[in-house]
């Protein structure tokens, strides 16, 4: 079997509402319009890896949080109905989702090889998080690839923000592995917000622009010096400043999604391409893609 890749990676936000505002027929609310500066960002990245033609795709979601270790799924298909509990009027989604077993069981390997703790999901009753289900569906809103979710692992964060990191590191490069030794061409999504306070109240028709603005200047400083570090392709320099980033922006790759993609890329040193940079509800989102076929001087 010829060698596998990680063939593209995206940074891909899940706010229920840019579902909500999609009206995909899985989705029971229905929207009259709204976000479309991330909706549009995530058309224009959705068509980059579509033209990759990938094997699988691989989600890592702030929304499946467990506390020993990182968990991955081990039946091939889950089918039900996925709730976000705090948008509930928005995000009631119908999922029927094909699992790459071969490949969850080959990353739990690879994890075990880097002294990570893991556990493999045989319940068929289990419910998918809406963090991994919006990704998803966000980018490949056919659902005809198979998909590894992958927990975030919450303990190492209780400890510091910096260990939190650091394993999270580690499990890209167990992720890199496993997906080099199963010869399929993968994607990655790291699925999570930055900056990540919100309001607490939201106007009466939820899609009203007029209300939509970021919850406070300091976030966005620091959502837009993330985002040139990514431009920049300063990758190494935004791993050394992500526990920072944690503390000051309450940012949601406090998760470790973001380390963890950035990790399994290699640590790229090439730009990042930014489809878009919005808010939702306050928080900063942006859809981010690395894609090493698409940049000059890039390492594919
Ligand atoms: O989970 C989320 C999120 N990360 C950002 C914004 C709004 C809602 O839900
Ligand atoms: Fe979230």
């Amino acid at each position: 079997m010829s060698r596998g890749a990680i063939v593209a990676g995206v940074l891909a936000p899940h706010p229920p509402h840019l579902v909500y505002a999609e009206n995909p027929p899985q989705n029971e609310p229905r929207a009259e319009c709204g976000w479309e500066v991330l909706r549009w960002a995530y058309e224009r990245c959705r068509a980059n890896i579509k033209a990759l033609k990938p094997d699988v795709l691989l989600v890592h979601s702030p929304h499946w949080p467990t506390y020993m270790g990182h968990h991955v799924l081990g039946l091939p298909h889950f089918k039900g109905l996925s709730v976000d509990p705090v948008f509930p009027h928005l995000f009631r989604y119908h999922y029927d989702c094909s699992i790459d077993v071969a490949l969850s069981l080959e990353l739990r390997d690879a994890m075990e090889a880097q002294g990570l703790k893991t556990a493999v999901v045989t319940n068929p009753d289990f419910r998918l998080d809406y963090g991994s289900i919006i990704s998803l569906h966000l980018i490949n809103p056919a659902w005809d690839l198979p998909v590894v979710l992958i927990s975030a692992n919450q303990a190492a964060f209780y400890y510091s923000n910096e260990i939190g990191t650091e394993v999270a590191q580690r499990l890209g490069q167990a992720t890199r592995t496993a997906v080099e030794q199963s010869g399929k061409r993968a994607v990655l999504l790291a699925s999570c917000s930055l900056s990540h306070r919100h309001f607490v109240h939201e106007p009466d028709i939820p899609e009203d622009m007029s209300y939509e603005r970021i919850h406070h200047h300091g976030q966005y400083l620091w959502d837009m010096k993330v985002l040139d570090m990514m431009r920049r392709g300063q990758s190494k320099e935004l791993l050394d400043i992500m526990p920072e980033f944690i503390e000051m922006a309450t940012a949601e790759v406090k998760a470790g999604s973001l380390a963890w993609l950035l990790e399994a890329l290699g640590v790229p040193t090439y730009a990042a391409e930014v489809h878009g940079y919005g808010t939702v509800i306050g928080t900063g989102n942006a859809v981010v893609e690395w894609n090493p076929s698409r940049t000059q001087g890039g390492q594919g």
